[in-house]
């Protein structure tokens, strides 16, 4: 478990709070990364679900090996990010409207490079309709969120370069209001204070930009994969070891008493 830094706060909304957990592993729709995702069409409307071509000299990552995406920078055509942004797409088909719940987890690592000012890895999401985004990255040495005009940073001095994969879970439950978790660490005060977007409007019909989609992101990476669940923001499942532990401090107290 990561230790959590607090360098500051991003502006906290109050809204409800995040009663739903979640294994990944049982989100409605997986990415497993064993082939290109644009090529999947998991919710049925016959439209692939992620985009498939090049936009702006930019692509979908095309390698696939092992069960990972393998970013390509130095392609012909850089293989840099994953999106959404076109009628039919996964994101689109299935959230309503700016008020639409959703989670995303997505398990990256970094394998090379030099990062930009802004990291090695984002993600930045906005609902249909809505007029605000969210936008969280992964630099060499902490996790940075989209406050515009500057980032605010978190677990500031871990290792996010260390070559192992990291997850980075966000849980949007509508009205403007995000949480997000690094490997299962959560960076809000708690599960009712959401943060706002903070990213501004870069897309009103709804997309997700994953990888690098920006001037400020740059470096290597494999993505393991990209789950994702429409209609809940849901936190993750409590370790294991955390449920023993708590387990045994009941069993102790039992046996106090006796
Ligand atoms: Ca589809
Ligand atoms: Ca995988």
């Amino acid at each position: 478990m990561l230790g959590s830094i607090l360098l500051a706060t991003a502006s906290p909304v109050a809204k409800g709070a995040i009663t739903v957990t979640k294994d990944s592993g049982d989100f409605g729709y997986l990415y497993e990364m064993s082939t290109n995702p644009s090529g999947q069409d998991l919710d049925g409307n016959s439209t692939g679900d992620w985009f498939n071509a090049t936009a702006n000299g930019l692509t979908i990552p095309q390698t696939y090996s092992g069960g990972v995406a393998v970013s390509n920078q130095s392609a012909g055509t850089p293989e840099t990010l994953f999106r959404t942004d076109y009628g039919g797409s996964i994101t689109r088909n299935t959230l309503a409207n700016a008020n639409s719940p959703w989670t995303v987890e997505v398990s990256v690592r970094k394998t090379g490079g030099t990062q930009g000012a802004d990291g090695w890895f984002g993600v930045a999401m906005q609902n249909p309709g809505a007029s605000q985004s969210v936008r969280v990255n992964f630099e060499d040495d902490r996790v940075s969120y989209r406050t515009s005009p500057t980032n605010t940073d978190y677990l500031l001095g871990i290792n996010f370069a260390d070559g192992e994969f990291h997850t980075m879970r966000i849980a949007y439950e509508g009205s403007d209001s995000y949480f997000v978790w690094i490997d299962d660490t959560l960076l809000n005060t708690d599960l009712s204070t959401g943060f706002a977007g903070g990213n501004g409007s870069f897309n009103t019909g709804g997309s997700w930009f994953m990888g690098d989609f920006s001037g400020g992101i740059a470096g290597d990476w494999e993505v393991d994969y990209i789950r994702y669940d429409a209609g809940t923001a849901a936190a993750p499942v409590p370790e294991p070891g955390i449920i023993l532990l708590g387990a045994i401090g009941v069993l102790a107290l039992l046996r106090r008493r006796r």
